[in-house]
């Protein structure tokens, strides 16, 4: 690349879904936002740009193999490698095949294997990581909207009055849209930062009330709040008769526990839940975030719909009065999903389980009718007690390190060890995950592929190579054409990413995620406009949003444990593939810790920095202690550290609608170990 020649493209880490100018310099890569996307505006965090540094480190660089999980890997071309995956998968019922994906994968990408494996193939045995990340919010959006999509934009936070975030740390974990949240916070001094959290996290630090709550109770505080709207008159009557359906069942439900008796279940202060009221009771722009704190929970589907009852109770689904805007995790879980790459889905927002979205599908991959499975394939965490039934025999993992990031990390490992499966996995560096491969397929990594991403707001962007790639690895896209046409399917000649875009974008015609008239080479839009519904006309069948009755839950704090939450850091990236390899990006991250409120820990006599044992049935680890400000009883962890992996704590219990695990919390003992 030229020096003078900045290349435009995506951000590789979180879901704000930052647009970047990279060019060259003579010690590297200098790594900008770009001030022409409308979207981001020019603005970026640390993280892309020490990632530049260290584009060649630690890449894998051939393809390897090895028949028992036992021998050391041996070195093999990639003819040999492709030869072996495609007789693999020829030589198993479909049933027993399954791959696992990632929203950091690009649409292309997700596309391409949704197109083989649910197409050609003929399995729905397809998951992401999505499923750990989004899936209650994307379950609730077609719950309560009609369909999967964020009905918010980023620019409402540049007006708004109040900005509600429950169960986020964006200071950490979505840093340029809190610092939008902070600019707007300077430009209008009177505006409101509220953060609902059991942890007093950065994010609620620099907000102007931390509303603490414990861990589990959101569905009980959402119900308590929107019982009282009503009481006090400050439901929006004409909008709700007008635009929406299921009001009367859902206000019976939350009228269920009296508001006081509610509020002190959530452990909630009444002086909180009052400026909660007053907010919504007010006519003030209100902009309601929220990730993981309610995504993944067993009531993962139901605090989300909770949280958005609110905003429909109140007619908060425009420009003026505010709306909700779901903050996506990775940089394209958005794409991914568009593209179909979870287990009922097909691409457009389309569903395996409705007979013209299979047949739409199949005119279109010219296959017969009949070829894509009316039932939803399984999901990760069920493919894994698969994997111990010996039903699921072929695992091709790609983009995701599954052995630190899936629930009860034991049972996983033993899944990932068992003889008779045979694990292929697709990834650009020698993740915990590889290391338990038979077949590992090197690929290309952020600076050396194209293709396109869609951020949390439904901004679409071009991701582009800035530099050469690595040798002896191919890219993700090449792989899955070399792997469909060894296994000789026709539908698979794609002379480049342009080509595999335009066929792509054709399935989201007259869809939500319409972006059929969008040129590759100019590719810079955001799909449904700035705001969705903003006729009032849903994508319900009666195209009326839809209020959901909540069932409201408030654990019990028991004094014999903890809560451990997990969650991220602010320098640390999930498994540390990427942020493990820059020295600087994990400076006073490099170790995991446990985050106590003091008096908590000194009632045991624990020091801070005194390592301790975190123990429950599952298994048993060791942490170092650091105090912070958490609501009582609860204690702090990071996942994805290596060296100890929380998520060996913490059992598979699913949401029953999204099926997505509850990996915020488990229950825990904390004991000093012995001198
Ligand atoms: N630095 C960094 N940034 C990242 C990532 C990363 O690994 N590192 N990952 C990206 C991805 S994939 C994702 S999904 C996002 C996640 O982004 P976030 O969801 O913002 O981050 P988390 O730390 O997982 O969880 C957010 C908060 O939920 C709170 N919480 C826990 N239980 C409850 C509860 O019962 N109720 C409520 N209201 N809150 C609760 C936790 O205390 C925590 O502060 O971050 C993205 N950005
Ligand atoms: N306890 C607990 N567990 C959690 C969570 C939590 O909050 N608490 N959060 C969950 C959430 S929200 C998420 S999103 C998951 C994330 O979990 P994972 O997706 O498992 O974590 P990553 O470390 O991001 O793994 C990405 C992998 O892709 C590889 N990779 C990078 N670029 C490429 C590429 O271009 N091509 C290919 N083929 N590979 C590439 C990286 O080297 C890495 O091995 O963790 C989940 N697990
Ligand atoms: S905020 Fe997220 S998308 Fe933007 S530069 Fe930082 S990590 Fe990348
Ligand atoms: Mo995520």
């Amino acid at each position: 690349m030229n020096s003078d020649t900045a290349v435009s493209t995506g951000c590789p880490f979180c879901g704000t879904g930052c647009a970047l100018s990279v060019s060259c310099i003579p010690k590297g890569y200098k790594v900008k936002g770009d001030a022409d996307n409308p979207s981001t505006q020019g603005d970026l965090c640390f993280k892309p740009i020490q990632m530049a540094t260290a584009l060649d480190t630690g890449r894998l660089q051939t393809p390897l193999y090895r028949r028992d999980k036992n021998d050391p890997f041996t070195p093999i071309g990639w003819d040999e490698a492709i030869i072996i995956l495609a007789d693999a998968i020829r030589s198993l019922p479909k049933e027993a095949l399954y791959l696992y994906l990632s929203g950091q994968l690009l649409s292309e990408e997700s596309y391409l294997f949704t197109k083989l494996f649910k197409g050609y193939i003929g399995t729905n045995n397809v998951d992401a990581n999505s499923r750990l990340c989004m899936a209650s919010a994307v379950v609730a959006h077609k719950m309560a909207f009609g369909s999967d999509g964020p009905v918010g934009n980023y620019r409402d936070i540049d007006d708004a009055d109040v900005i509600l975030i429950s169960g986020s740390n964006p200071a950490w974990a979505h840093p340029v849209i809190f610092r939008r949240i902070l600019a707007r916070k300077k430009a209008h001094p009177q505006t409101l930062i509220l953060t609902i959290d059991p942890i007093c996290t950065e994010t609620a630090e620099k907000s102007d009330h931390w509303i603490a709550l414990n861990s589990g109770s959101d569905t009980m505080l959402y119900n308590a709040l929107f019982a009282e709207l009503y009481r006090r008159g400050s439901c929006d009557t004409d909008f709700i008769h007008r635009a929406t359906e299921g009001f009367e069942l859902t206000l019976a439900e939350a009228k269920n526990t009296p508001f006081d008796e509610a509020i002190a279940a959530c452990g909630v202060s009444p002086e909180n839940a009052r400026i909660l009221l007053d907010a919504f009771g007010s006519d003030k722009k209100i902009v309601g975030l929220w990730c993981q704190g309610l995504n993944q929970a067993e009531d993962g589907v139901m605090r989300n719909l909770g949280f958005i009852n609110l905003f429909l109770a109140t007619g908060r689904l425009n420009a003026t009065k505010g709306l909700p805007l779901s903050l996506t995790g990775q940089p394209n879980a958005m794409g991914g999903r568009e593209a179909g790459y979870l287990s009922n889905a097909l691409p457009g927002y389309r569903d395996v389980r409705n007979t013209q979205d299979r047949i739409t599908c199949e005119s279109h991959w010219k296959l017969s009718e009949g070829k894509i499975l009316p039932q939803p394939g399984i999901t990760i965490t069920d493919a894994i007690d698969q994997i111990h039934a010996g039903e699921i025999r072929l695992l091709w993992v790609a983009c995701t390190n599954p052995l630190l990031t899936l629930p009860d990390l034991n049972r996983t490992r033993s899944a990932l060890e068992n003889p008779d499966l045979f694990l292929v996995v697709q990834d650009c560096v020698l993740s915990e995950t590889v290391q338990l491969a038979n077949l590992v397929l090197p690929t290309h990594a952020w600076g050396e592929k194209e293709g396109s991403m869609t951020n949390s707001e439904r901004f679409i962007k071009r991701v582009r190579p800035f530099k050469s790639p690595i040798e002896g690895a191919k890219s993700d896209t090449e792989i899955i054409l070399l792997t469909a046409k060894a296994l000789g399917f026709e539908g698979f000649d794609y002379p480049d990413i342009q080509s595999v875009y335009d066929d792509y974008k054709q399935l989201s015609a007259h869809r939500l995620c319409d972006q059929s008239d969008q040129k590759y080479t100019t590719l810079s839009y955001q799909w449904g406009g700035e705001r969705l519904y903003q006729d009032e006309r849903f994508a319900t069948p009666s195209h009326k949003a839809q209020f959901h009755p909540v069932v409201s839950t408030a654990p019990k704090i028991e004094l014999e444990h903890f809560v451990l939450l997990t969650g991220r850091t602010k320098k640390q990236w999930h498994t540390m593939t990427r942020t493990g390899l820059v020295p600087e990006l994990l400076k006073s991250e490099e170790k995991p810790y446990l985050l106590m409120n003091a008096a908590e820990a000194e009632a045991l006599g624990i020091q801070e920095g005194e390592s301790v044992l975190l123990s429950n049935e599952l298994d048993a680890l060791q942490l170092d202690v650091r105090f912070g400000l958490l609501a009582p009883r609860h204690v702090f962890a990071p996942f994805g550290y290596p060296q100890v992996p929380v998520n060996s704590l913490i059992a598979v219990k699913n949401d029953p609608f999204s099926f997505q695990s509850a990996l915020k919390s488990a229950y825990v003992s904390i004991s000093r170990l012995s001198k």
